[in-house]
């Protein structure tokens, strides 16, 4: 059967690549198929949401480059915290520039990302090379990494549509072994594929950003769907969310971060269990 048939555990165990198995190993074991994107810019603010919904998290989603007391003790600490709630690190960097370039920003500069995410992202628009670039890092890693393309936007007007995402999923079966999946609103096996394209090893992780219970967008080209929608219908398998559970507001509340990091996952193992039994 296809990925999303298949129970995370299943995946897992079949999985070849390490950052894929322990995502899906980690979703299993604590039942949850929900990220948390920590779009916040004070150090304590980040922390205070990781520790309030870590344990309902398989996948803590950092922009690093926005928090504004960022210092190197940042990431030994959501390191750490990584392997007490078991949950990994996806630093969502979506690097877009030349392979040469895009090995240094992954693994250099202040933040030496390549050091503690165990996952990243990059959009597909330099073709191949973007993916040999970091992979030229990232499997030189003692724990394997994983890259997710940007297949499809979440964005009104995305320009993430027809050929292009045909094209990133056709690069992405080019680099399986560091490829781990996409970033995009749908299942990718058809895309662009003749059947005979696709191997039955193929297993690309579907992670989804546009995820809300509550708001259907924010002023600013956002576009949400809900778990089910998402989880369900479309056969993504990791729902991302971010202002729905962390909120839009300055101050962060973390009695509310929690119960809606509850909320959350509780829909999206729904919407997977609703998913695997039809
Ligand atoms: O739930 P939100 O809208 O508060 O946050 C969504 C998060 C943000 C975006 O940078 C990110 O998901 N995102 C991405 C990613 C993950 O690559 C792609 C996309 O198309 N849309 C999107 O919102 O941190």
């Amino acid at each position: 059967p296809a990925p999303h048939l298949q129970s995370y555990k299943d995946r897992a165990d079949r999985h070849t690549n390490l950052a894929a198995r322990a995502l899906l190993r980690c979703m299993d074991a604590k039942k949850t198929n929900l990220a948390v994107s920590v779009d916040v810019t004070r150090t304590k603010d980040f922390f205070d949401i990781i520790e309030a919904v870590a344990p309902y998290v398989c996948l803590i989603k950092t922009h690093i480059d926005i928090l504004e007391d960022w210092e190197p003790s940042v990431t030994a600490k959501l390191q750490m915290l990584a392997s007490e709630h078991n949950f990994l690190i996806f630093e969502d960097r979506k690097f877009a520039d030349i392979g040469n370039t895009v090995a240094l920003q992954y693994s250099s500069g202040i933040y030496k990302i390549s050091d503690w995410a165990h996952i990243v992202n990059a959009h597909p628009v330099p073709g191949p090379s973007v993916i040999t670039g970091l992979a030229s890092v990232g499997m030189k890693s003692k724990e394997t990494r994983g890259l997710l393309l940007l297949a499809e936007m979440s964005t009104k007007g995305a320009l993430t549509t027809g050929n292009y995402t045909v094209d990133a999923v056709r690069m992405a079966r080019q680099y399986r072994e560091f490829v781990i999946g996409f970033i995009a609103q749908r299942r990718m096996e058809g895309v662009g594929a003749s059947e005979t394209d696709i191997t039955a090893e193929e297993d690309f992780l579907i992670l989804a950003p546009g995820v809300g219970l509550d708001a259907k967008g924010d002023a600013m080209g956002q576009q949400y769907r809900t778990p089910t929608e998402v989880v369900t219908e479309c056969g993504c398998d990791v729902i991302i969310v971010g202002r729905g559970i962390i909120g839009t507001g300055r101050d962060i509340d973390v009695e509310v971060v929690k119960r809606q990091a509850q909320r959350y996952q509780a829909a999206g193992w729904e919407a997977y269990e609703n998913r695997v039994a039809r």
